[in-house]
């Protein structure tokens, strides 16, 4: 018995010292300790051994046991280190290599516009505010001192998706909301999409988009009117352009102006651009009409205000010299990609 332990043990130290992986030496682990293994199996058999080698020999398989069990488990320890050295040899980075060349999107010429036309009013102190597409007739006229037979409430001209229910045609309704709520000072812009039943060609879309901006304070005048928005067309066009502010009328301002700014192609001599005008419109705007105000629970004889809007498709058109605006709205990459 004592030659037969001592194979075992031999056997099981050999077998340990070339296991090459956790599972190999797990196995072995059963194979000699577990519930069936052979030095298990070697600690039964002491029952036919006398009363006084038992003694002897179970200290002797205890021994044994021990050591075996000292071996796998030190073996496994360095296995899993090794595992561990391994696994990490495999994924070292390689932070010499070259990147990977990733394909980045741009930003549409709309979107480029209208983020410089918000920094420009931010950083002279408006807020900008949203506002939904889908609006009432309420808010998109009523509100604005356009009367009922307006033909800009035409089937024709406003695409209407139920009884008072349509696409809004300017972003005006978003401000009125917003007069509604807030009391004055009011100090705000409104980007956004617009909606007109118009015939699609070089310079008309039925989608188009719009900066409206409105001002609503005690002594606000046509004085500060004037000095926003030429302090905004020398931000857009340059300190050198000339701006001028011709009458015009809208329902909702009074007075209402247009702002023209001299052309940016021949300076003002007349071009193709600028029809041999000297001149391109950029905006219309006025002092917000008193109607407007008591419409939305502002006392005009306290406050005054102005509002403005610009045509954003048409400043984008300008500035990259787009000659059809529905070049904006056909998504061709290869437009897309030169801004
Ligand atoms: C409120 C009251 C009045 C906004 C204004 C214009 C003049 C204007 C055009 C610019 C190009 C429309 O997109 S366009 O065709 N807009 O000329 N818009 S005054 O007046 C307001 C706004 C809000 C409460």
């Amino acid at each position: 018995m004592r030659e037969k332990l001592e194979a075992i043990r031999r056997a099981a130290e050999n077998a340990a010292k070339e296991a090459i992986d956790e599972k190999q030496i797990e196995e072995l682990r059963v194979k000699y300790l577990g519930k069936k293994g052979e030095l298990t199996a070697l600690l039964k058999q002491m029952g036919s051994l006398t009363p006084e080698e038992r003694p002897k020999m179970g200290q002797l398989v205890n021994e044994a046991k021990g050591q075996v069990e000292k071996l796998v488990s030190e073996r496994k320890v360095k296995l899993k280190e090794k595992a561990v050295e391994l696994k990490l040899k495999a994924e070292t980075v390689d932070i010499t290599m070259p990147e990977k060349p990733v394909n980045c999107g741009g930003l549409h010429p709309l979107s480029i516009v209208t983020n410089d036309l918000i920094d420009i009013f931010q950083s002279m102190g408006f807020d900008v505010l949203d506002g939904p597409e889908v609006e009432t007739d309420h808010y998109n006229f009523e509100c604005l001192n356009v009367p009922e037979d307006h033909p800009a409430r035409d089937m024709q001209d406003t695409f209407y998706l139920a009884d008072k229910i349509l696409l809004r045609t300017q972003t005006s309704a978003a401000q009125i909301r917003t007069m509604e709520t807030r009391k004055p000072p009011i100090r705000i812009i409104c980007p956004g999409r617009v909606f007109r039943a118009d015939e699609v060609d070089a310079t008309h879309s039925p989608v188009f988009h719009q900066l409206e901006g409105l001002v609503v304070d005690k002594g606000v005048t046509m004085c500060d009117l004037m000095g926003v928005l030429e302090q905004f067309a020398h931000e857009i066009y340059g300190e050198d352009v000339n701006v001028r502010f011709r009458p015009s009328f809208f329902p909702f301002t009074e007075p209402s102006v247009e702002v023209d700014v001299s052309c940016t192609e021949c300076g003002g001599k007349g071009c193709r651009i600028c029809k041999g005008e000297g001149w391109i419109e950029i905006l219309g705007a006025g002092m917000v009409h008193p109607n407007v105000l008591r419409s939305c629970g502002i006392d005009p004889d306290v406050y005054t205000g102005f509002a403005f809007g610009i045509g954003i498709d048409r400043i984008t058109t300008t500035r990259y010299k787009i000659s059809d605006i529905r070049l904006l709205f056909e998504n061709d990459k290869r437009f897309l990609e030169q801004f």
